[in-house]
């Protein structure tokens, strides 16, 4: 098992803009090289080392990419199939994709061709956040490029006729949720459909369909070429690969870099964010995946391998691997406060328990801030998250009900002892915190 990467074993050897982006640029980085013979190795051949990479997706969820491609149903004569990518990061902390597509945008598109091979897609739909205007025409210049150099579209040098169609989003964060994100493309209000059935039998158009985080796609060029098992040398147990992480927050270098999945959370913070502001005794707590999920306590989080499995065993997950670290100047009510606001503006209100429970939850929460409630209240406001939690259509609940629930578990002293300087200093009818 490795668990720290060498410059070598990167796959974004262009995360951060210095060499050329464009297709000259990533010619030379090595894309591009040899995919037709790649794809004449056949679809199974291409799914099966997407398996034995242990290449988990990279969008929050950790589900077992090439498994997920092999869900798709035998092709049919006249049902085209479809490869959806999601490009539209908004999971708050998080901010690795939009790099790829900055300044690897090659990688993806490559990734877009293999993969549509694979499950035997006619086009990739690539859907793009809102407010990355920047990236966007980004990516479109690479695909444009891809286009010109016909390594792309009909008639292709690979053998394979394919297109890519880049969709703008509109800036909503439910748009990311992948039943959303297609009912966005069909041209309706993006709102999550039930699971099941899953996209892989009735996705984009009623047509059988996968959807995959970009940086899922984007790696998968490289681990082709260099094989599964060099993937899988990276990390521990069914924690593979190298991975992304973005690091915000109380560190004194916030970055984005790749690394490999597993390392220790303290190692990962000294090699490359130049460690916690004032030093590690003043760590207070880390939200380790994106804003849903809960937060770890500092006196857990030092040695915690950063991956899917050792943070669920923490009582949180890995996520995007967005880690936002929070040092002892932090209010961490008002924190997660901002947080629960964040999920009632993007809820989307088609169930019940999400709608109302994300502005009960704020609401309760911008008390809480402020010491404007009764100790009792913790509980109910506990009580409330389970309500919502496994109760809605979408993980948009969960991730609202989860950071409440991490507050409380770990940080009840500090919603009481604001309570307590209330009720001994009440200061009423301030104006809401985060509104
Ligand atoms: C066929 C089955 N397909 C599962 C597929 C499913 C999906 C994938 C994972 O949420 C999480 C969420 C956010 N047959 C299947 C099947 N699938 N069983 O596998 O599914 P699921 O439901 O576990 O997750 P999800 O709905 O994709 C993603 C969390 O990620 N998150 C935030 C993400 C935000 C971004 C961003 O801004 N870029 O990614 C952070 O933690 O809360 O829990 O494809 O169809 N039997
Ligand atoms: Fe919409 Fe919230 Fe229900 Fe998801 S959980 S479908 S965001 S109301």
């Amino acid at each position: 098992m490795t668990t720290m990467l060498e410059d070598k074993d990167r796959i974004f050897t262009n995360i951060y803009g210095i060499h050329d982006w464009g297709l000259e640029g990533a010619l030379k980085r090595g894309s591009w090289d040899g995919t037709k013979g790649l794809l004449e190795k056949g679809r199974d051949w291409i799914i099966n080392e997407m398996k034995a990479s242990g290449l988990r997706g990279r969008g929050g969820a950790g589900f077992p990419t090439g498994l997920k491609w092999s869900f798709m149903p035998p092709k049919q004569e006249g049902r085209p199939h479809y490869l959806v990518v999601n490009a539209d990061e908004s999971e708050p902390g998080t901010c690795k994709d939009r790099e790829i597509l900055r300044h690897d945008p090659h990688h993806l598109v490559e990734g877009c061709l293999i993969a549509g091979f694979a499950m035997q897609a006619e086009a990739a739909f690539i859907y793009v956040r809102g407010e990355f205007i920047r990236e966007r025409e980004r990516l479109q210049a690479a695909i444009d490029q891809a286009y010109e150099k016909k390594l792309i579209g009909k008639n292709n040098i690979h053998g394979y006729d394919f297109d890519i169609i880049v969709h703008h989003g509109a800036g909503a964060y439910i748009c990311g949720e992948e039943t959303a994100l297609i009912e966005s493309i069909e041209g309706k209000k993006g709102q999550p459909r039930l699971k099941p059935p899953f996209p892989a039998n009735v996705g984009l158009y009623g047509l059988p369909t996968t959807v995959n985080n970009v940086e899922s796609i984007a790696v998968a060029p490289t681990i082709l070429r260099r094989g599964a098992s060099w993937f899988k040398s990276f990390g521990a147990e069914n924690n593979h690969g190298t991975k992304l992480f973005c690091v915000s927050g109380h560190v004194n270098q916030p970055a984005t870099f790749e690394e490999a999945m597993s390392v220790p959370f303290k190692e990962l913070i000294d090699k490359h964010c130049g460690g916690i502001r004032g030093g590690w005794d003043n760590l207070l707590a880390v939200i380790p995946g994106g804003s849903s999920v809960p937060m770890v306590p500092a006196s857990e989080i030092m040695d915690c391998p950063m991956d899917f499995d050792s943070l669920r065993a923490k009582g949180s997950g890995l996520g995007t691997a967005a880690v936002i670290v929070m040092d002892k100047s932090t209010d961490v009510i008002k924190a997660i406060a901002r947080l629960s606001y964040f999920y009632k503006h993007e809820s989307c209100g088609q169930c019940t328990p999400c709608r109302e429970g994300t502005g009960w939850m704020w609401r309760v929460m911008e008390r809480m801030v402020r010491g404007e409630a009764q100790k009792k209240e913790i509980d109910m406001l506990f009580e409330v998250t389970k309500q919502v939690e496994g109760h809605t259509i979408c993980a948009l609940g969960d991730a609202a009900a989860w950071p409440i629930q991490g507050l409380i578990r770990h940080f009840r002293p500090v919603i009481e002892e604001r309570i307590d300087q209330y009720t001994a200093n009440p200061k009423p009818d301030e104006a809401p915190l985060v509104a």
